[in-house]
């Protein structure tokens, strides 16, 4: 082994073990301040949000273990620095761990819910590593045989240790980590009315396949327990209300359709699942709302913030706080025990996942989170339409194809949906029932295809006789517009 090699190898195995005991002591101790997931959620949320946009965009639920892994190499990279620079110099051992806890405890206390002890693990991982980097260092003096034997089983105990520690730390996320998700959820007091017949396969979205978007690094564990609602700001009296007290409220189960503002044109963030819930009206009403308050915001446990405008629990929708989705509770990703939903809104301005409080406030006093991020405040679905089937550059067969897919407009509905093909005569497609305006439609039409290729585009009409916008817009700021049009080639 080269001297540089040695020194690297040192530094990375003193960082592994470093990181790997602060995992495990925060896994026991404080498990939202893992120092890896910490500085990711600091990176996530320092990065530009075309930045962020581009990851999504490109990169799906992946983006995520990216970030872990492109984390995990730049601290690999540095610590290898430290390793060969601190061989010849001991003082560069104490700075380059130091510097390395400082940026680890800046990215803990700048989470929206950091606090002082959060910085412990990051402290932690830089006083494991430097005083491992130290006493592996010191086994490489002049290269004899044996001082090389003794380094080689140096490095050994560090990386056997460091595998130890964060095969504990995986344990105990696991088992101190499982929650209760096995709620009994109260009859509703008004229940879904069941879906029309003649409803289309795949209307409801299975759970399990229920796109995920938030920001969340690792997914809130919160005790049902201990959990608590506060209701503050802008109102007459506060509210706490204990899951129990929130579940014996009466309850609406209804289905609606949420889909993320930053679903492309034809992408696939949008489902439609069957929620249970508490109106939030009636409960703000109960707060008794100041007069001039028009906003609400959510807040997280994890520290999101999601501004919705009060009018839209107050104007006859369904926005609830849900409970549970497709007859089961909540599962954690998506926001277990409690999160809102706003039928008509994008979920960036109306479905805080993993709810701890709601603040009554105003629209010009607080931005929140992506507003901040110049997000558009409101966040009122557009009208839009996508082709499922057939897929983009199928090679369906001449003679009949069935074109099918969804229109949503929540809130509004959606009145008709027309299908052109190559930029010809618009014609009606067939639309399958509803439960209601909150959902999507699905459609249908039967085109008689020829030969060749072909391109198929899609339009709808939502309930106040609006067309769905031609122009296509990017989803930054509030939301893409644009018909879907997708090629396919007829063998
Ligand atoms: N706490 C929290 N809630 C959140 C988010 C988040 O990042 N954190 N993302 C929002 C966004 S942008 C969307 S589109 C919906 C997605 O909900 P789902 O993951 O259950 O589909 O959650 C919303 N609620
Ligand atoms: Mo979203």
């Amino acid at each position: 082994m080269t001297k540089h090699l040695r020194g690297a190898s040192a530094g990375v195995a003193a960082a592994g073990i470093g990181i790997a005991v602060a995992e495990l002591f925060a896994a026991v101790a404080r498990p939202a301040a893992g120092p890896l997931v910490t500085v990711g959620a600091a990176v996530i949320d320092a990065t530009p949000t075309p930045v962020k946009e581009f990851a999504v965009r490109e990169l799906g639920t992946y983006d995520k273990p990216v970030l872990l892994a492109t984390i995990g190499l730049v601290v690999a990279a540095y610590a290898a620095m430290i390793g060969i620079l601190g061989q010849r110099r001991r003082p560069v051992i104490v700075a380059g761990t130091a510097l390395f806890g400082a940026l680890g405890a800046t990215a803990a206390l700048s989470r929206p819910t950091g606090t002082l002890p959060d910085t412990l693990p990051s402290l932690l991982a830089a006083t494991v590593a430097g005083a491992t980097l130290w006493w592996l260092l010191g086994h490489i003096g002049r290269p004899t045989l044996t001082n090389r034997r003794s380094f080689l089983r140096g490095l050994a105990l560090v990386a056997g240790a460091a595998v130890l520690a964060e095969g504990g730390a995986q344990i105990v996320r696991r088992t101190v980590g499982r929650i209760r998700t096995d709620l009994r959820l109260p009859v509703p007091q008004s229940p879904a009315e069941p879906l029309p017949s003649g409803i289309g396969p795949g209307f409801t979205t299975p759970s399990a396949d229920f796109y995920r978007v938030d920001t969340a690094l690792t997914v809130p564990r919160v005790d049902p327990d201990t959990w608590s609602l506060r209701i503050h700001g802008m109102v007459g009296t506060e509210l706490r209300l204990s899951l129990a007290e929130l579940l014996a409220r009466p309850m609406i189960e209804r289905d609606i359709t949420l889909n993320c503002v930053s679903n492309e044109v034809g992408g696939p963030y949008i489902g439609t699942a069957r929620w249970l819930g508490v109106p939030l009206g009636p409960l703000l009403k109960q707060a008794g709302l100041d007069a001039g308050a028009d906003q609400i915001v959510a807040r997280s446990v994890e520290g999101m913030t999601i501004g919705t405008p009060i009018a839209t629990a107050l104007d006859g929708r369904d926005t609830m706080l849900a409970v549970a989705m497709n007859g089961e509770p909540l599962r954690p990703e998506h926001g277990f025990p409690v999160r809102m939903l706003t039928p008509g809104l994008y979920g960036y301005a109306g479905a805080c996942k993993w709810v701890a409080e709601l603040e009554v406030t105003t629209f010009a006093a607080f931005d929140a989170y992506w507003v901040e991020r110049e997000w558009a405040p409101g966040g009122e679905v557009k009208t839009a339409s996508r082709i499922d089937r057939p897929l983009p550059f199928a090679r369906p067969d001449a003679g009949p194809v069935t074109v099918a897919g969804v229109a949503w407009a929540q809130g509004r509905g959606i009145t008709g949906v027309e299908i052109r093909v190559d930029g010809g005569e618009w014609q009606a497609a067939e639309l399958l029932p509803v439960p209601s305006a909150d959902t999507w439609v699905q459609w249908r039409y039967r085109w008689q295809a020829t030969r060749g290729p072909h391109s198929l585009s899609v339009r709808a009409t939502d309930g106040t006789g609006a067309v769905q916008i031609e122009e296509r817009a990017t989803p930054f700021p509030s939301g893409a517009t644009g018909w879907h049009t997708i090629t396919v080639t007829v063998a």
